[in-house]
């Protein structure tokens, strides 16, 4: 098979890609504003510098693929909020490049990357697919526009597509360099160190931390099975930030200091997937525990 990842320099796409190459041929297609070429030096993979706003250019690319994962995304919820035209070109219109480029091409699947984002501060939880979405930030509703997107695409056009509602992945690769990187990232970054963590609030704060080889499975049978649709991707389980702090330093095997500082503002008190819909349609489950994909993190280099 010839499959096609958009965004895979990146964090989740580069896994993506990995587990791809070898077993099939493979195209990256990245613009490298966050993804790094590092990422996929260490295997066969086909790389392309450009981006998913290039429609003449994945029209090239998509021809002959078979599937296509599309991870590339500004993929910042403040990002969006300082310049929504710049989240909206690349989310939006870039996705939407991409689902005209699949069609034309004849491409069997498109797999998107979609956000947990797109519930917003609805606080019901756990959070399922039936819920209405409630998007707060430009970044929410790009995501959640993709979706829609894939859905009208699907009906017009008979172009399959899922979408996966990704809750906080984490893993090695996950760039830990800016405030707004996701907070394993960064707590595994800092303890290596030896430097002192920081939690935003009295780190009561929950999150549903899932580790990357399980999103990059939940894409594969994604493209594989007869499914299409929005699924939840997470553990379905609930951790508070003073237990991830303790987690990260005893995977670590080393003690830093933790201080407590303000609540960051526009950060969502709790968030828990039901993850139903993709154990029983997609055939998925975690497998990663916390702390097994804490060690693992803390082992790359
Ligand atoms: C996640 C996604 C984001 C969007 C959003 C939807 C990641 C990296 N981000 O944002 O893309 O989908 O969900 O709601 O998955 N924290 C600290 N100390 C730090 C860094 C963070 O205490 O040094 C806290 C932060 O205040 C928050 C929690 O850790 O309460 C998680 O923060 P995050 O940035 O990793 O992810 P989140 O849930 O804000």
């Amino acid at each position: 098979m010839r499959y096609v990842v958009t965004g895979g320099a990146g964090f989740i796409g580069s896994h993506i890609a990995e587990a791809l190459a070898g077993e099939h041929e493979v195209v990256v297609v990245d613009d490298l504003s966050t993804g790094h070429r590092e990422n996929i030096q260490d295997f066969d993979v086909e790389f392309v510098e450009g981006s998913v706003t290039d429609l003449p250019l994945l029209q090239e690319i998509f021809t002959g693929a078979d599937g296509v994962f599309h991870q590339a995304a500004i993929a910042s919820v403040p990002k969006s909020v300082d310049d929504p035209l710049a989240t909206h070109a690349v989310n939006e219109t870039g996705t939407l490049d991409v689902l005209l480029a699949a069609r034309d091409a004849g491409v069997k699947k498109v797999v998107f990357a979609s956000s947990s984002a797109v519930y917003g501060e609805e606080p019901t939880l756990p959070k399922h697919e039936g819920m209405l979405p409630a998007p707060v930030s430009p970044y929410a509703i790009s995501k959640l526009t993709g979706e829609h997107y894939e859905a009208v695409f699907s009906k017009l056009f008979g172009l399959k597509t899922v979408a996966l509602r990704y809750f906080n992945v984490f893993g090695p690769r996950q760039d830990p360099s800016s405030q707004y990187s996701g907070v394993i990232s960064i707590f595994t970054d800092r303890v290596r160190a030896g430097e002192a963590i920081t939690i935003h609030g009295d780190g009561g704060q929950t999150r549903d931390f899932v580790y990357v080889a399980d999103v990059v499975r939940a894409n594969l049978l994604a493209m594989e099975r007869d499914v299409t649709g929005v699924f939840n991707i997470a553990r379905g389980q609930q951790t508070d930030l003073n237990t991830l702090a303790r987690g990260v330093m005893e995977a670590a095997g080393r003690e830093v200091p933790v201080e407590y500082g303000p609540v960051r503002q526009g950060d969502v008190r709790h968030s828990l997937a039901d993850i139903t819909r993709a154990r029983e349609v997609l055939g998925w489950a975690p497998e990663w525990t916390l702390v097994d994909g804490l060690v693992e993190t803390m082992g790359w280099d």
